[in-house]
Formats: structure tokens, C-alpha cells, sequence
């Protein structure tokens, strides 16, 4: 793929656009891509950008070096409430960004070469599809660190493997391979790590050929059976829009600008 290099202005990230795909790759390969508050905010913005970005229609999340997607919250700037930056502010944003991957209207695809660890798992586990390298290795280590992500990489894990298995991820703290992650249903495929980008590449050319709303629709109606209120508002955010699209819609609008009665008579009712 032609990737064109979006990176100026970036300093813990680099982030990539080609052939309607987004590519957003955490860069701090000598800690195995953990994530201070800077990795956090400067992946935020990217996403973002990529939302809006009409030409994109799915987003690569992933980890530079081929060793690491990503290894959690950088634990050398772990304060009392959360991450330090460079202020000496601490925050916990990872979980503002995993929501954020969650409500993002395209698919968002992880791409996980070595380490997922941690709330580098977490963030594996809220993308739309992973797609594995051989050399994968993913669990948790919260207990093990002081640490635990009782939101997603709780519950949602839960819906992913099944309770049993999610509380031994939890509780024991053990690292699993790629196939392991296979078979947990963690993951949707497993590659050779050579192959690991041409084949992320082409299940994101895939979906590139289906409807944008229907995956959009999906994606939230998904996300509706585990997200409460929220999850519906979401859904419903996307009837909304497609209501706008119609022209039972459009009559409301027009009859309020042009200062008459709307008439929704001419509409048929469906069944
Ligand atoms: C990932 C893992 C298992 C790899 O082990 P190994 O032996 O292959 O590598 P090594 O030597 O541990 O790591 C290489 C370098 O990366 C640093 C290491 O300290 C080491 O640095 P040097 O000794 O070469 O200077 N490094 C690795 N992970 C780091 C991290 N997360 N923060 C800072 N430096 C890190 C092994 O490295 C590992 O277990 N890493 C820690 C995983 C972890 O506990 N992550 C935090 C979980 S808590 C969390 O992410 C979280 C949350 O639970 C809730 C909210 C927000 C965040």
C-alpha cells in the first residue's frame, strides 16, 4: 500500500493514510509501546482526524518494531491517580480513547504484532477485529502491577471468552499465544508476521467494498448490547441520521423554514 505520512506534529505516534485506510502506529518501541498521557492525547487527535476524514473508511490501530502492539500504561510515570505528564498531571485518558474507539462510526482493527499486554490488551479488546502476527502474546498483568481495568477489559472481555476464562485472565495473569487468542475467539486471524500487514490490509479492503452505513449501523447495534444507554444513544444516533436522509424528514425541516404546516400525509406508513 502507497501510505502517505500524516506524522508532522506527532512525537509518540506515527500515523499513515492510504487507499481510504488509516493507520495509527503507537512509536515508543523501546518501552514496547506503552502509553503516557502525550501517546494517549496525540492517538486521540488522530482518530479524530480519521472520523472526519471522508476518504477514510476503516482505521489500523497498531505498535511500531514488530515486538510490541502495545504494553499498558508506562508504569516508570505512574503516579498516585494515574499517568503523569509532563505538567505532573495524572491522568487515566486510555479509557477515554477506548470509548472512543468504541463509538468511532468506522471499523477500527487492530493489528498486533508481539506484546498486548495490559491496557495494551484492553486496547486490542475494543477494536472492531484483531488480526494476529505468529509472535503475539497478549494478557493482563493489573493484579500483578497494582492495577486493573474493571470497564471494558472487564466486562467486555467477559462477553469475548466467557467468565471462566476471563477471570483466569484476570486473576492469574498469564500470557497466551496467538493461537490461544485463536481459539479464546480474542482474535480473528492469525498470520506469519511477514504477512501480518498485507493480510490486515486486506480484510480493510474488504470491508472498503461494503456499505459504510451498514457497517456503521452494525457496529453500533453491536455496541448497543453491551454499551446501557449509551450504546442506544449511539444506535440511535444512527437512525436519526438515516431519518435526515428521507424525505418524510426533509418535509418537517422545510415546512418549519418555509413557516406552513408540515404535510406528512403523503408518506405512506410502512408495514
Ligand atoms: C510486556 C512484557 C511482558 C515484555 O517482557 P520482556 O521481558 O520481553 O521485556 P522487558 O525487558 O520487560 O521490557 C523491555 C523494556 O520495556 C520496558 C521495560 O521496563 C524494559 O525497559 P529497559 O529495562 O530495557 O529499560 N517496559 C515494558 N513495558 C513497560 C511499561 N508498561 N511501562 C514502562 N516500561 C515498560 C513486560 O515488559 C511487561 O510485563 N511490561 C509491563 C506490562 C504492564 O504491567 N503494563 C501496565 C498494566 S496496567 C495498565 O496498563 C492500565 C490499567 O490497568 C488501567 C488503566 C490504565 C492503564
Amino acid at each position: 500500500i502507497d501510505w502517505h505520512d500524516h506524522s508532522a506534529g506527532y512525537e509518540d505516534i506515527l500515523y499513515h493514510k492510504g487507499e481510504g485506510i488509516a493507520r495509527i502506529t503507537i512509536n515508543r518501541p523501546q518501552v514496547h509501546n506503552a502509553f503516557r498521557p502525550l501517546t494517549v492525547q496525540e492517538m486521540e487527535r488522530a482518530l479524530a482526524d480519521a472520523r472526519y476524514d471522508a476518504g477514510i473508511g476503516c482505521v489500523i490501530l497498531t505498535g511500531a518494531g514488530g515486538q510490541a502492539f502495545c504494553s499498558g500504561g508506562d508504569q516508570s510515570i505512574r503516579g498516585r491517580t494515574g499517568y503523569q505528564d509532563d505538567a505532573g498531571t495524572e491522568h487515566l485518558n486510555v479509557l477515554d480513547f477506548q470509548r472512543q474507539i468504541r463509538t468511532c462510526p468506522k471499523p477500527v482493527v487492530a493489528m498486533v504484532a508481539g506484546y498486548a499486554i495490559g491496557g495494551g490488551h484492553v486496547l486490542h479488546l475494543v477494536c472492531d477485529l484483531t488480526i494476529a502476527a505468529d509472535n503475539a502474546r497478549f494478557g493482563q498483568t493489573g493484579p500483578a502491577v497494582g492495577s486493573f481495568d474493571g470497564g471494558y477489559g472487564a466486562s467486555y472481555m467477559a462477553r469475548i471468552v466467557g467468565q471462566k476464562k476471563a477471570r483466569e485472565i484476570w486473576f492469574l495473569c498469564r500470557q497466551y499465544d496467538a493461537d490461544q487468542a485463536l481459539e479464546m475467539g480474542l482474535v480473528n486471524c492469525v498470520v506469519p508476521l511477514a504477512e501480518l500487514e498485507r493480510e490486515t490490509v486486506r480484510w480493510c479492503r474488504e470491508m472498503l467494498q461494503n456499505s459504510p452505513t451498514a457497517l456503521r449501523c452494525l457496529k453500533a447495534a453491536l455496541n448497543a448490547d453491551c454499551d446501557g444507554q449509551a450504546g442506544l444513544q449511539e444506535l440511535a444516533g444512527n437512525s436519526t441520521l438515516l431519518f435526515y436522509m428521507s424525505e418524510e424528514a426533509q418535509e418537517g425541516r422545510n415546512a418549519f423554514m418555509e413557516k406552513r404546516r408540515p404535510d406528512f400525509n403523503k408518506f405512506k406508513r410502512a408495514p
